[in-house]
Order: C-alpha cells, then structure tokens, then sequence
C-alpha cells in the first residue's frame, strides 16, 4: 500500500511537469510591419503583436486568458528594429515585470525576454507597449488580459455567467499610422477611425463581432479601453446590464447601467442577461476628451442566438461582384432573391434583372441575399 502511494505520487509530480510544459503559454512577439483594413477596404499600416506560432501580428493583439492564482510566465521576442515591452496595465506585478522601460528595462531588437508574475485577481485587464506610449500604442501594440475563475463566477463569491465577451476598444487617426515618423507632436492626433476589438462599422456585423447569447444564460461583458477618446456607452434597458468588476477589482455596490464612461486605460466588468428574442446594439459614442465633442460612434450587436439562421456559412456562398458596392451587385446564375439586412429584416424580396440588384438607395450596411436554391451570398454597401 505504502508502495502504491509513493508510486502515485511520483506519477502525480510527473504529471503536474508536464502539465505545466504544456500549459506555457505561446511566445508573443511584436512587429512593426502589419496591416489593417478599414471597411471600405483600406489597408492601414499598424505595429502590434502576435503569436510567435501564427507569424502576424494583429489589431489588437492576441487575447491573453488565465486562471485566478496562475504563475504566468509571458513570453516575449522582438524581432523588430525598434525595442518594445510589454506594460501589464492593472496587474499587480513587481517593478521588474511590468514593462516600463525606465524603472525596469527594454526589449531591444533581436532580444527576448520573459515577464513572470502570478494572476492573483480575477478581472479584465490590458496590455501595451510602453515604449514611446503615445506613438507605439496609437500604432496598435496593445491587447486585452482576461483573468478567470474555473468555477465561472465573476470573483469569490461574485455571481455566476456562462461566456466571455472581450470588448477591447480602440482609435487611431489615419494620418498618423500611414505616415508614423511625422506624427509629432503627439497631442495633436486626433483619431479618425473608431473601433471595437479591431473592427469598424460594417465590420461589426460579421458574425465573429455579433455577440449571440442564450436566454437566461448571462454573459460577462469584459470591456477595456486603449482609446485616446473617452467612451460612453448606452446600454438598452432589454439588456438587463449591471457592473460588477471596475479595473480588476469588485466594485461595493453592483449597479444597473445604461450610461457607462469608459475613460483611457479604464476596464469594467458588466453582466447583460437580455430579454429572449432581443436583437439590438450597444451603442459606443466616442467623444474626443479635449473637445468634448463626439468624433464617432460604433454599434456592438447583441442578438437571441436562435435569430442567428442567417448567417453566413450555413449553406453553400454565392458569390456576388463588386463587394463591397456602392451601385448594383450581380450574381452568375439566380433569377430572383430575398434580401435580408444585418437586423435579420426582409428588405428585398423579387426579381433579378440580367443577375442585377439596384442597391443605390440602399444604406450602408451587410446584408445577405438568400435565392429560391436555398443558396447564400453576403455583401456589403458602402457609400
Ligand atoms: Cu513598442
């Protein structure tokens, strides 16, 4: 018996060895030749990181997702000919992790690096390069930290949901990102494009922006802004949306919320439990801070899962040309077509003339087009 003990053991330390060489996790790096596209299609330069194993970068950078209480080890190689560092924003980390170059140290090019803390609060947070801040980050070298809880409870003794939602919000201004070295001085950047996790617009509406849930099943909204503007968000009442979590920690009270100011660097927890067969938008006006005048606004979709049939993938794709247009739109083959817009409504239910759709009058916006063969095609308008 006591054999059988020892042998447990030593098959359990072998075990936790190897869980833990597979738990590591991917190597970040960053770089400073990547592109993103507007949804009129524009290709944006951006700096930014990603994952060593994919080998681009990305707007933002990759999610980093862990569980309360894990020693992290994040690791970090630069392969660009600037040096960058990873600031852990609102992690408790000591001085010699936490990314800021003058009270710790840089990634120069060619250098790797390895910050190590352990995830000791559950909560949103984010990360950037903190290497000339203001240029680095508005060139896109930021992302979103999510620290978990395995019971899926929001802290100890925090209410329960059933999925995350990473919300991480974001601007640039064009001019600046196409033309990097002229951009001094820095307080005269003023964005011109708004965005959410990245996307924009028309982008919003793909399926991978639309957060789809499941009536009675709460999903925790995990919302951070890298945004040079200030944030108000309005939450529509049939969201049922209350604040729990404010920069990594419980707030005293939880609140109901339908206005909510998301200042730079700030993260809130929201649970939203909407009511079934909702389909609507959380409104996100950004608002240029020394101004306070509203430079954009952008639409974040939330809709009953079960009014998601639409969407694309679920048959075979009939493509359509020109996408996006802005006149007509003509497909090889079908003679007539329902068209229905981003909020599942039929806008569009008649003949095709020689393969045409007359969009003109159309507004901006993704819609998709179903034919009497049951076959699918999606396009954008855009004007
Ligand atoms: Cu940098």
């Amino acid at each position: 018996m006591r054999e059988f003990r020892i042998f447990a053991a030593i098959f359990a330390l072998i075990g936790a060895t190897i869980g833990s060489a597979q738990m590591a996790p991917p190597q970040l790096f960053s770089g400073m030749e990547g592109y993103t596209f507007l949804p009129d299609g524009t290709a944006i330069p951006i700096w930014g990181y990603g994952w060593t194993a994919d080998g681009f970068i990305t707007l933002p950078g990759p999610l980093l997702e862990y569980t309360q209480d894990e020693f992290v080890q994040l690791n970090f190689t630069n392969p660009s000919p600037e040096s960058h560092t990873i600031h852990l924003h609102g992690l408790d980390v000591d001085q010699a992790n936490d990314g800021v170059p003058s009270t710790s140290f840089l990634v120069t090019t060619g250098g790797q690096t390895t910050y190590e803390f352990t995830a000791n609060h559950p909560g949103t947070f984010l990360y950037h390069c903190h290497v000339t801040t203001t240029l680095h980050l508005t060139m896109g070298m930021y992302g979103m930290i999510l620290v978990s809880r395995p019971d899926m409870t929001l802290f100890d003794g925090g209410p329960s949901y059933t999925e995350n939602a990473p919300i991480l919000f974001s601007d640039f201004a064009v001019e600046t990102n196409m033309n990097p070295v002229q951009s001094f001085p820095f307080h005269d950047i003023r964005p011109d494009v708004f965005m959410v996790n990245g996307a924009s617009g028309a982008q919003l509406e793909q399926s991978e922006h639309i957060i789809d849930f499941e009536p009675g099943q709460p999903i925790a909204l995990r919302l951070g802004s890298m945004a040079y503007s200030l944030l108000q968000l309005n939450f529509p009442p049939e969201l049922n949306a209350v604040c729990y979590m404010s920069d990594g920690r419980p707030v005293t009270e939880p609140f109901a919320v339908e206005n909510l100011d998301i200042f730079p660097g700030e993260r809130f927890t929201v649970l939203i439990e909407p009511d079934a067969g909702w389909d609507g938008y959380i409104g996100c006006e950004f608002w240029n801070i020394p101004d306070q005048q509203m430079d954009g606004e952008e639409y974040i979709r939330v809709r009953d899962a079960s009014l998601s049939v639409y969407d694309w993938g679920v048959s075979d794709p009939l493509v359509g040309y020109p996408n996006p247009t802005s006149s007509t739109i003509e497909w090889d083959g079908p003679a007539a077509l329902n068209v229905f817009n981003s909020g599942g409504r039929l806008v569009y239910n008649g003949p095709l003339r020689r393969g045409k759709l007359d969009i003109v009058d159309w507004p901006n916006g993704l819609y998709t087009a179903i034919f009497p063969d049951g076959k699918r095609s999606r396009f954008s308008v855009i004007h």
